[in-house]
């Protein structure tokens, strides 16, 4: 049998980004292995993506349109063509837009996180018809937004400059489930002698790996950034030349700082005054010292500024000089000056609209809210592509009753009848990496990537960009840019010095970036420097939970369990829930549970808990253990609603209230209780 090997991209919400070698076998995808010639990849691949021929070939695909026959929700549906499909959605839109334009919403996010099937014909779609825009903040814009306003942008250490530090702070990651590829450079800075600590209200497996694990107290990482700087200070372990010359706003934070002793902090934390001096000494005296800041942490009320107060850190004890040493959160900001977003997405074509914004994270809300001078139109329909809202979503209660308003016209493009394509009015068989070409960059490391299709499309698929084509068509949007194939939207997403011949011919570019770009201060901000007092936000401090005993006592009396839902390693957010060997892994929805909290309450281990606030209940199996410290139940996410064990997720619990910075959701602070199940 002839075998030809595809060089591909992993579309992912992951940092990774790992560059792919697909096997074909007469037009088949049979393996998907890691490149072992892409540095970041080095020919690994974690369990789920090694996974990909078991879901592209599910037997659950949607691979013809669909229209809804049942109740909204039911899931039932009959097969449609796509020319009956597509006819149906351009004239219910254009009825739509014709009285409002803004009534209709596009819902996205990362499903893929190709430039492509992304946000670029989608785009120009919705620019066109002047439908509202989508702030998309999910997932990431509190801290995003942190380090744009500190750092001025979304940049920091090379990925593989890890591998030289002799600290790493390995800061809200549980970087073996999420982000596998830091994790090995991270190993070799263990070898090499380096100690790993681990900042995480879970006992994760990364956790178990490091030398020291800190079980701080969800929402409290700020109080922790500043007892360390109270340390730095009256220690003298700052870099006073590095602040003098590269910082804005010292003096103002060091005054508060002062105020953070470390007993202070360690009460906030629910950690000892010892382990945050133990943490601070380690810091300033080892050298190089890195932290590995990711997005668990952010989730919070006063994600950003934490965020925020973690970037100083290595510009008080000047750790950028060093190779091996400063912090990375993401590195998408350094693509920015590579790409072309704008002939990708062609905002020039609201032809000076203004439409509204609509806020990803409160869909609940806003799918309930009625026409009114300040919000604007009633949402009419939704177009939801590359995310799974009813699933992913904070306060599913809401979100369901939202997506289950009979008069909401609910176009879905997915690959399976998630919990969201079973609200839809029209499900559109889209394409999965394997079937279609895309361009990729990173925020893990700074290689750009191409993907080649592998196979033909399955059945019926197409590309988003393709369902946006036709769909401008059958609207009657006749601007050239409509036409263009995705091979020219691919040569159109970057600038030039990410060279599409090298591209094909190797599937990946590093971009051109310097070796150590703030050994000498030069951040991307007006003034060069990093922006302790930043524009707007001025200096940042310790913002407690929106649900704490501090902040909510009433509420905390009644829902003493602080709850964090990180994701399961075998999933991708809602993504491989329903895929059987991954599945198998996770086995059941779980929440862990401390053995100090399930005594009082009568929990045995394996039994069904139902776990519950004002919001919300939401059932699922306790696991006694070690994982949870005392006070905080690990509730993993994200199960598909329908595969749970009451046809609910751990959405169901979690609130809308939004982050300090960012307007992101807030989904790891959230106070629930727990009781036992009786009965079978
Ligand atoms: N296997 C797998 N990989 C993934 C994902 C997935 O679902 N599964 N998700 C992807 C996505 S969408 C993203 S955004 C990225 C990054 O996704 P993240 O959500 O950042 O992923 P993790 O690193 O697994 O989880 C965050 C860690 O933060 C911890 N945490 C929770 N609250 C706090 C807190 O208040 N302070 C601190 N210090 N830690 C806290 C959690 O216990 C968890 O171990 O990973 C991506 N990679
Ligand atoms: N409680 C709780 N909730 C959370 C989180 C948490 O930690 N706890 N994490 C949050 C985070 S960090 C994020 S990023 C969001 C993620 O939320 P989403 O971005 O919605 O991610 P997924 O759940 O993976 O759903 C992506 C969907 O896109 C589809 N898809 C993939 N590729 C394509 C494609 O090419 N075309 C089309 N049409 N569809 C495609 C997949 O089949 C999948 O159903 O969830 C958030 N929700
Ligand atoms: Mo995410």
């Amino acid at each position: 049998m002839e075998s030809t090997i595809v060089r591909g991209a992993c579309p992912h919400d992951c940092p990774d980004t790992c560059a792919l070698r697909i096997t074909v076998q007469d037009g088949r995808a049979v393996k998907v292995q890691g490149d072992p010639d892409h540095p970041p990849t080095h020919g690994a691949l974690c369990t789920k993506v090694s996974r990909y021929p078991e879901r592209t070939y599910h037997p659950e695909r949607v691979l013809q349109p669909l229209r809804r026959v049942g109740p909204k929700g039911s899931g039932r549906f009959e097969p449609v063509s796509w020319d009956a499909a597509l006819g149906e959605i351009a004239r219910r839109l254009a009825a739509i837009a014709a009285r409002d334009p803004e009534a209709i919403v596009p819902y996205s996010y990362a499903g893929t996180m190709g430039l492509l099937q992304g946000e670029s014909m989608a785009a120009r779609f919705f620019h066109r018809l002047g439908a509202s825009l989508l702030d998309r903040t999910i997932c990431s814009s509190a801290g995003g937004d942190a380090l744009v306003a500190t750092y001025g942008g979304k940049v920091g250490m090379h990925l593989e400059h890890y591998a030289d530090a002799k600290l790493i702070l390995i800061w809200g990651s549980n970087s073996i489930a999420s982000n596998l590829h830091f994790w090995t450079f991270a190993q070799q800075a263990k070898r090499a002698g380096a100690k790993l600590v681990c900042i995480d209200p879970r006992r994760t497996e990364t956790a178990e790996k490091c030398h020291q694990h800190l079980a701080l107290l969800p929402g409290t990482d700020g109080a922790l950034a500043l007892g360390l700087m109270h340390e730095l200070i009256v220690n003298d372990w700052l870099d006073h030349d590095y602040i003098e010359r590269h910082t804005v706003g010292w003096p103002a934070l060091r005054e508060k700082a002062l105020a953070w002793s470390p007993e202070r902090a360690a009460a906030v934390c629910g950690l000892t005054a010892d382990e945050v001096r133990g943490l601070a000494r380690d810091y300033a005296t080892t050298r190089p010292a890195a932290i590995r800041l990711n997005y668990g942490m952010q989730r919070v009320h006063g994600g950003g500024n934490a965020a925020r107060l973690i970037a100083i850190l290595p510009c008080l004890t000047g750790a950028w000089r060093q190779r091996g040493g400063g912090l990375l959160l993401s590195a998408s900001g350094w693509f920015k000056a590579f790409r072309n977003d704008a002939a990708l997405q062609r905002p020039d074509l609201l032809a000076g609209r203004t439409p509204r914004t609509i806020n990803m994270s409160t869909i609940g809300d806003d799918l309930l809210r009625e026409s009114s001078p300040a919000f604007g139109p009633k949402i009419e329909a939704l177009v939801v592509y590359n995310s799974n809202p009813v699933a992913v979503a904070p306060e599913s209660r809401k979100v369901v009753a939202g997506f289950a308003r009979e008069d909401l016209f609910t176009v879905v493009l997915e690959h399976f009848l998630t919990d969201t394509a079973d609200h839809a009015d029209i499900v559109l068989p889209a394409t999965t990496q394997l079937e279609h070409l895309d361009v990729h960059t990173s925020y893990g490391h700074t290689w750009a990537m191409l993907n080649r299709p592998a196979v033909a499309p399955l059945g019926q698929a197409k590309p988003n960009t393709q369902i946006f084509r036709e769909l401008a068509a059958r609207m009657g949007f006749t601007e050239p840019c409509f036409a263009d194939d995705d091979e020219t939207l691919a040569r159109m997403a970057f600038a030039a010095e990410v060279d599409f011949a090298a591209l094909q011919a190797q599937g990946w570019v590093k971009l051109p970036l310097p070796e150590q770009p703030f050994a000498e201060g030069g951040f991307p901000t007006p003034t060069g420097r990093c922006q302790i007092d930043a524009p707007g936000l001025g200096v940042p401090d310790f913002v407690p939970n929106h649900e704490s005993v501090q902040s909510s006592p009433e509420l905390a009396r009644r829902y003493p369990l602080a709850m964090i839902s990180p994701p399961a390693r075998h999933f991708l957010n809602s993504t491989f829930v329903n895929v059987k060997s991954l599945r198998d892994i996770e086995a059941e929805p779980i929440v862990e549970v401390h053995a100090d909290d399930a005594r009082p309450r009568g929990i045995a281990d394996g039994q069904v808990v139902r776990v519950f606030n004002d919001r919300g209940e939401y059932r699922c199996k306790a696991r006694i253990s070690e994982r949870a410290r005392p006070g905080v139940v690990n509730g993993l996410g994200i199960w598909w609603r329908k595969l749970g064990l009451d046809g609910t997720n751990v959405n169901e619990l979690t609130h809308q209230k939004l982050t300090d910075i960012g307007r992101a959701p807030a989904f790891y602070d959230c106070l629930v209780e727990i009781g036992a199940v009786a009965g079978p």
